[in-house]
C-alpha cells in the first residue's frame, strides 16, 4: 500500500528536522535554543501540514479535473480530537518525527500532548463525524464535511464538591496548526426581510426574498489524510462574520462603541456550540447557526456545480447530500430556493433534483430530541423558507390525500406543521419527504423507527426508502493511535493490515487458544490499566491497582443511559462488602468502578447522577476496609483524548442504556475492540456486536424493547415495583451515609414514584446478576482472555470504512477516485 501511494512524506529523520527548524525559526521566529514544548508541537505539526497541504491540492485537483461524483456530509459537530498523532500515523512520519524531535531534547509524546482537542461536539454524533471523515478519506471516496467552525467547543468540565462547573473551551488561544484560513471564500448569508412578488418578463409569478440583515460566513479549512492512500479531503468550517466591519454613520457621529457591536452580534452566531446532546433547546441562536452553516455549505458546492457548466439535471449525479441528523434539514429548503427563486426552475423539476440529493440519518428516538421550530421564530427569521415550507408541505399532504383518501387523521399526523400553540415545523418530517433515503444507525434501531416515529411515512412511501447503515469507528484512532501496544501485538500475528481492512482481525481467532499469546494479551492490558491508574492519579490522587477488575462507563450523562443503575449497583456492592468479614472480603473479585462524562448544563437529573457518583467514590476510597476490594472514580472531563487513554484499560465496559433507547452507541465498539468485554442491554449496536461476536462473549441482561412500552403502562397505573436490593440501596442512601440525602431524594424519587420512565427498578436483579458472573469469569484469567481475543478477531464489521462504503453504494451511488502518484 504505501508504496503504491505517497502523501509526500519525508524521506528520513533529517529531512523532517529541516522542516521542523524551519518552522521553529521562520513561522514561530523562535530558536531551538528558545523552544518549549507547545512551540515544539507548532513546529512539527506546520511541517507535517505542508505535507498533508501538497497532498490535500492535489486530491482537490484531480477530483476537479475528472468532475467525479462528491459526497457533503453535513454536521452540526465534528468531534475531532487531537491531529498530530493521527496526521503523523497516516502520513508516515512518526517514526522519522519521534528521532528527529528527540535529537532536539525533545519526546514526541510531550508535544502531542500539547494540542487541546478540538472538541466540536457532544457525544457519539459529533464522534461518528469525525469517524465517517477519517473513512471517505481512506476509502478514496470524494467527500467533504461542511460544519460550524465554534471558538468555544464543549465546555470543559471541572468537579468541585463533587458537583459540575461548566468551564469555557476556547480551544485556539494558540490558534489552530491545522487550519487553513480562507478568508476569499466568504458567503454573504441573509436573516429576517420580506418576501417580494413580482411577475416576471415570461409573465410568471416568482418570489423574491429581501431586505435582511446580512451576515458573512468565512470559510477555514482542515485536511482530512487517508491512511494507506495519497487522498487528502477536506473539512470546511464556516465562521460568522460581519458583512460590514462597523457602521460607518455611527462612527462619524461619534458613537464608536455601538459602531463595532454589529461586528460583535455577527460573530456570536458561531462563537458557541450548544452544549446539549439527544435535547433540542428551541434556540433562536441555534436556528441562526443552522442556517448560517446550510446557506454557506449550499452555496459553495452549488458554486463548484456551477463551474462544470452542466445542465441542473445532472446535480444529483454528480451531488450526494448526508444530513447528520435533522440539524441541516434547512438546506433542503434552501436547495429548492435556489433552484426556484434564483434559478428559476420549475418547482416540480427543482423538487425532484433535490430529493434525489438529500439523504437523511436518524439518530435517535427520544421525543425531546427530536427537533421542531416554532412557525412564528421560522416566520420571522427566514420568512421566505417558511412559505417553501408550507408548500413543500402541501404538494406531500395532496400526495397522501391522494393515496389515503379521506383520512384525516394522517394528514395531521404526518403535516410538517404541528398544529400546536404556537405552530411547530417538525424537521424529522421535512427530512424524510425531501430526502430519497432515510437511514436509521443500527439495525434495532432502524426496525423501530420504522415501527414508531416513522410508521406513517412507511405506510405513504412504502418501506424501501427507509434503510439500515450500522455505524462504525476508524480502526486508525481508535485502535491503532490509540492503543500501539494491541495494535503492535496484534500486527507481530497477522500484518498490519487490518488497519485498512479491519476484516482481517478475523485471522486472530486461531490465536485465542495459544496460552503465550493469551498472556502477551493479558500483559498489554495490564500495561494500558497501569496508564490509567497513572492518569487518575495524576488528576484525583486515587492510587488503583491494575490487577482489580476495571469497569468502565464513560459516555455523555444522561437518565437513558442509566449510569443511576451503575452507581446504584455499586453501592449495592459496598453495602455488602460491609457486611463481610474481612476473609470474605478478599474472596471477591476487587473492582474499580470508573465514571467519566458530561451533563448538559441545564439537566438537573443528570447532575445530581455525577454528585452521586463522586459523593459514592469519597466515601468509598476512604474507607479503609475498601483498600482491596472496590475503588470509585469519576474522570474530570471526559474528551476524546482522555477516552484513547480510558477504553484501552477497560476489562468490562457498561453500555446499559433503557432497551429501545440509544440508536446505536460507538463506545461499545471501541471498548470490544481494544479486548474490553461488554455488559449491555439488548440495545442499539450492542444487538449486532452480539451477533458477530457470540453470545457467550458478552454479558447482557434486562428487559427487551419490545417489553418497555407494557412496562411503562403498569408503572404508570400500577406502580413502581422497587425489590428488597434496591431497596436496601435507597435506605443507605436515605441514611445519610453518603452525605445530605436531600440532594438525591428528586433521583429516587423519579424512581420509586415518577414512574420509573427508565426501568431502573425492573432491570436492577438482573444488573446485578450480571455483574455476579462477571465477577466470577473474571477469575479464570486465560478464559477471560480467549474471550477478548476472540471478540477482537470478531470485529471487523465495526470498523467506519465498511459503514461509509455501505452508504456510498445504499444511498450516495458514488465510486472511490483515488489518487495515485
Ligand atoms: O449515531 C451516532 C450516535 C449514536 O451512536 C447514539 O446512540 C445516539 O444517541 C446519538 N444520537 C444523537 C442524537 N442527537 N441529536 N440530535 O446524538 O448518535
Amino acid at each position: 500500500i504505501w508504496k503504491k501511494f505517497s502523501l509526500g512524506e519525508f524521506g528520513d529523520k533529517q529531512e523532517f528536522q529541516q522542516e521542523f527548524v524551519r518552522h521553529v525559526e521562520t513561522s514561530l521566529a523562535r530558536s531551538l535554543y528558545n523552544c518549549d514544548d507547545l512551540a515544539a508541537y507548532q513546529a512539527a505539526s506546520q511541517a507535517v501540514r505542508d505535507r498533508l497541504v501538497v497532498a490535500w491540492n492535489r486530491t482537490q485537483q484531480k477530483h476537479t479535473l475528472t468532475d467525479t461524483k462528491r459526497v457533503y456530509y453535513l454536521s452540526l459537530e465534528f468531534l475531532m480530537g487531537r491531529a498530530l498523532d493521527n496526521a503523523m500515523l497516516n502520513t508516515r512520519t512518526k517514526q522519522y518525527a519521534r528521532e528527529g524531535v528527540k535529537d532536539f531534547g525533545f519526546r514526541l509524546e510531550d508535544l502531542i500532548e500539547q494540542e487541546p482537542d478540538a472538541a466540536l461536539g457532544n457525544g457519539g454524533l459529533g464522534r461518528l463525524a469525525a469517524c465517517f471523515v477519517d473513512s471517505l478519506a481512506s476509502e478514496n471516496y470524494p467527500g467533504w464535511g461542511y460544519g460550524l467552525r465554534y471558538e468555544y467547543g464543549i465546555f470543559k468540565q471541572k468537579i468541585i464538591d463533587g458537583y459540575q462547573v461548566e468551564q469555557p473551551d476556547y480551544w485556539l488561544t494558540y490558534g489552530s496548526s491545522w487550519e487553513i484560513p480562507r478568508n476569499e471564500i466568504s458567503v454573504d448569508i441573509m436573516f429576517y426581510g420580506y418576501v417580494r412578488h413580482y411577475t416576471d418578463d415570461e409573465g410568471v409569478h416568482r418570489r423574491c426574498w429581501e431586505g435582511g440583515d446580512v451576515v458573512r460566513a468565512v470559510a477555514s479549512d482542515f485536511p482530512v489524510p487517508g491512511y494507506g492512500t495519497a487522498n487528502v479531503n477536506n473539512l470546511r468550517l464556516w465562521s460568522s462574520k460581519p458583512a460590514q466591519e462597523f457602521d460607518f454613520a455611527k462612527f462619524n457621529a461619534g458613537d464608536y462603541i455601538n459602531s463595532v457591536s454589529e461586528q460583535q452580534r455577527a460573530e456570536t452566531i458561531s462563537a458557541v456550540l450548544y452544549p446539549n446532546d439527544n435535547f433540542d433547546s428551541g434556540k433562536e441562536l441555534r436556528l441562526k447557526q443552522q442556517y448560517l452553516w446550510v446557506a454557506a455549505s449550499l452555496n459553495d458546492i452549488v458554486r463548484r456545480f456551477k463551474k462544470s457548466k452542466r445542465p441542473w439535471r445532472e446535480f444529483p449525479e454528480q451531488i450526494a447530500i448526508q444530513l447528520n441528523d435533522t440539524h441541516p434539514t434547512l438546506a433542503i429548503v434552501e436547495l429548492q430556493r435556489i433552484f426556484v427563486d434564483l434559478e428559476q426552475l420549475p418547482w416540480k423539476e427543482a423538487w425532484d433534483l433535490v430529493v434525489e440529493t438529500f439523504g437523511y440519518t436518524n439518530h435517535t428516538v427520544l421525543p425531546e430530541a427530536l427537533e421542531k421550530w416554532p412557525v412564528p421564530m421560522l416566520e420571522n427569521l427566514l420568512p421566505r423558507h417558511l412559505e417553501i415550507i408550507y408548500d413543500i408541505n402541501l404538494y406531500f399532504l395532496q400526495e397522501v390525500e391522494a393515496k389515503f383518501p379521506n383520512d384525516r387523521e394522517l394528514l395531521s399526523r404526518v403535516s410538517i406543521i404541528e398544529e400546536s400553540q404556537p405552530q411547530q415545523a417538525r424537521m424529522a418530517y421535512l427530512a424524510i419527504i425531501g430526502s430519497h433515503k432515510v437511514n436509521g444507525v443500527a439495525e434495532l434501531h432502524s426496525d423501530l423507527i420504522k415501527k414508531t416515529i416513522f410508521k406513517d411515512f412507511v405506510a405513504v412511501y412504502g418501506g424501501d426508502k427507509f434503510i439500515n447503515v450500522t455505524n462504525g469507528i476508524t480502526p486508525r484512532r481508535w485502535l491503532h493511535q490509540a492503543n500501539p501496544e494491541l495494535s503492535d501485538l496484534i500486527a507481530s500475528k497477522i500484518g498490519s493490515g487490518f488497519v485498512k481492512d479491519l476484516s482481517e482481525l478475523r485471522h486472530l481467532e486461531k490465536f485465542a487458544d495459544d496460552e503465550d499469546f493469551q498472556r502477551q494479551w493479558m500483559l498489554v492490558k495490564h500495561k494500558r490499566k497501569e496508564k490509567l491508574a497513572a492518569l487518575v492519579k495524576s488528576q484525583s490522587g486515587v492510587v488503583l491497582n491494575p490487577d482489580h477488575l476495571f469497569d468502565i462507563q464513560v459516555k455523555r450523562i444522561h437518565e437513558y443511559k442509566r449510569q443511576q443503575l451503575n452507581i446504584l449497583g455499586v453501592i449495592h456492592r459496598y453495602v455488602e462488602l460491609k457486611q463481610m468479614s474481612p476473609e470474605e472480603r478478599r474472596k471477591m473479585t476487587p473492582r474499580v468502578s470508573l465514571f467519566g462524562g458530561k451533563s448538559a448544563p441545564g439537566y438537573y437529573m443528570a447532575k445530581t447522577i455525577i454528585k452521586l457518583i463522586n459523593d459514592v467514590g469519597k466515601v468509598v476510597n476512604n474507607d479503609p476496609d475498601m483498600f482491596d476490594s472496590l475503588k470509585v472514580v469519576f474522570v474530570e472531563d471526559y474528551n476524546v483524548s482522555k477516552a484513547e487513554i480510558i477504553i484501552p484499560a477497560s476489562d468490562i465496559s457498561e453500555h446499559i442504556s433503557t432497551a429501545g433507547t440509544e440508536a446505536s452507541g460507538t463506545s461499545n465498539m471501541k471498548f470490544v475492540l481494544n479486548g474490553g468485554l461488554i455488559i449491555g442491554t439488548v440495545d442499539g449496536a450492542n444487538v449486532e456486536i452480539t451477533r458477530e461476536i457470540g453470545e457467550d462473549n458478552i454479558y447482557l441482561f434486562g428487559h427487551l424493547a419490545d417489553e418497555v412500552e407494557d412496562i411503562r403502562h403498569k408503572h404508570k397505573y400500577g406502580g413502581v415495583q422497587v425489590g428488597k436490593k434496591l431497596q436496601q440501596v435507597f435506605d443507605f442512601i436515605q441514611s445519610g451515609a453518603l452525605g445530605d440525602p436531600e440532594i438525591y431524594t428528586s433521583l429516587l424519587h423519579s424512581i420509586k414514584y415518577g414512574g420509573d420512565y427508565y426501568l431502573v427498578s425492573d432491570d436492577f436483579d438482573a444488573y446485578l446478576e450480571a455483574q455476579h458472573t462477571i465477577n466470577h469469569d473474571f477469575k479464570d484469567t486465560k478464559e477471560w482472555a480467549r474471550k477478548s481475543i476472540v471478540s477482537v478477531s470478531r470485529m471487523g464489521f465495526f470498523s467506519s470504512d465498511r459503514a461509509i462504503r455501505d452508504y456510498a453504494e445504499g444511498i450516495w451511488n458514488v465510486e472511490p477516485s483515488p489518487v495515485e502518484e
